[in-house]
């Protein structure tokens, strides 16, 4: 009898559970989605796969491979969408049903248009094909699905500051405001991220290398493309010529510069300019995350963590969401999400 039944919807919970583990083992920047695959018959798990980035084969392909034979007849558990497109790789949906797949269940819809419509794909081939959206499902790909959705990178603005919100002396210095557990936790910060952004402002007082280092302090393999922001010239001894993979955007909008960075099908980007490129960033509305960095000091002078915003009166104030607090070393750390753009009083009156 059990084998005739449906299959209860905590099983299905549970494998796309899996299927997300699987999914989080792909890499975190990279043009695609970071996606898992579990392939169930008789509710015993026989192929799971997991995708390795742009050009290696789908989640699908993969379990599917692992299954061998035991495919046929089985339940596929997919955590996004199986695709139905032809684009560095063959349509998910042509395996799944050259594989005789019984059953789909996926996880999260698909938001790159040029790819969904598999689950329709299927239903037409006959297959089962179930849509079960779960949160974990949503949160491994979250940067990757607002990039998709918009047609630009996610944002994350980084900023490290005193007490008082200062993010330099008087006399410019900046470089040590937190300690070096927190300087330690930006490069995990910048390892996610395919692009980093800074001011020609910061450049030219700070001269950052924006290299990411590992926590053993090794330089990492895939350094993320260092973005440099303004008309202001870079100079020639700045650290940031000391390798090729950066560039300079000749421009004030925050979204020319997100279009030459989208254009490099980077996903995340880590902005890490002074307050000037911060304001605008904010004003614009092209930020979607803020990680804080709070020192226990207070300098009572120098420039604060933001520029100008426009807003005279408390009730304008730029609202954002704690969504996480943590003490790193002798600093504190809070990331903060910005509601849509499109609510703030602020973004609809610039
Ligand atoms: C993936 N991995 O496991 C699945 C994806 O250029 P392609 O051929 O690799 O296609 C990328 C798109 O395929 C991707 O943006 C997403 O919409 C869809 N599904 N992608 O990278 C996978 N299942
Ligand atoms: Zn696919």
């Amino acid at each position: 009898m059990v084998g005739q039944q449906p299959p209860a919807a905590a099983d299905d919970r549970a494998m796309l559970a899996r299927a997300v583990e699987c999914a989080g083992h792909g890499p975190i920047v990279d043009p695609n989605p970071r996606v898992g695959a579990v392939i169930a018959l008789e509710g015993r798990v026989v192929g799971e796969g997991f995708h390795r980035g742009a050009g290696h084969p789908h989640a699908e392909v993969a379990a599917l491979k692992a299954a061998g034979e035991m495919a046929a007849g089985s339940t596929a558990y997919v955590s996004l969408e199986p695709c139905s497109h032809q684009g560095r790789t063959g349509p998910c949906t042509t395996a799944l049903l050259d594989a005789g797949v019984a059953r789909v269940v996926y996880a999260a819809s698909d938001p790159n248009t040029e790819a969904a419509g598999g689950a329709e794909v299927l239903r037409a081939a006959g297959v089962r094909c179930d849509h079960v959206p779960t949160p974990e499902a949503d949160a491994v790909n979250r940067r990757w699905a607002y990039a998709m959705t918009h047609g630009r990178p996610f944002v994350t603005w980084k900023v490290a500051a005193t007490l008082d919100g200062r993010v330099a002396a008087r006399d410019g210095s900046s470089r040590w405001i937190t300690g070096p557990a927190a300087r330690g936790d930006v490069h995990t910060l910048r390892a996610e991220a395919g692009a980093i952004v800074v001011g020609t402002g910061t450049m030219r007082t700070d001269d950052p290398s924006l290299t990411v280092r590992t926590p053993s302090g090794d330089s990492l393999p895939k350094q993320p493309l260092r973005v440099v922001v303004g008309r202001e010239p870079v100079p020639d001894s700045a650290a940031i010529r000391a390798n090729d993979h950066w560039l300079q955007v000749f421009s004030h909008d925050p979204f020319e510069a997100l279009a030459a960075i989208h254009r490099r099908e980077i996903r995340h980007v880590l902005l890490e300019g002074g307050p000037t490129v911060a304001a605008a960033w904010l004003r614009a509305g092209a930020i979607s995350e803020v990680v804080a960095y709070l020192a226990p000091t207070v300098l009572g002078s120098g420039p604060a963590l933001v520029g100008d915003l426009g807003i005279s009166t408390l009730s304008d104030a730029f609202g954002l969401e704690l969504v996480d607090l943590t003490r790193v070393g002798s600093d504190v750390r809070l990331v903060l999400r910005l509601a849509s753009p499109s609510n703030t009083a602020l973004a609809q009156g610039v």
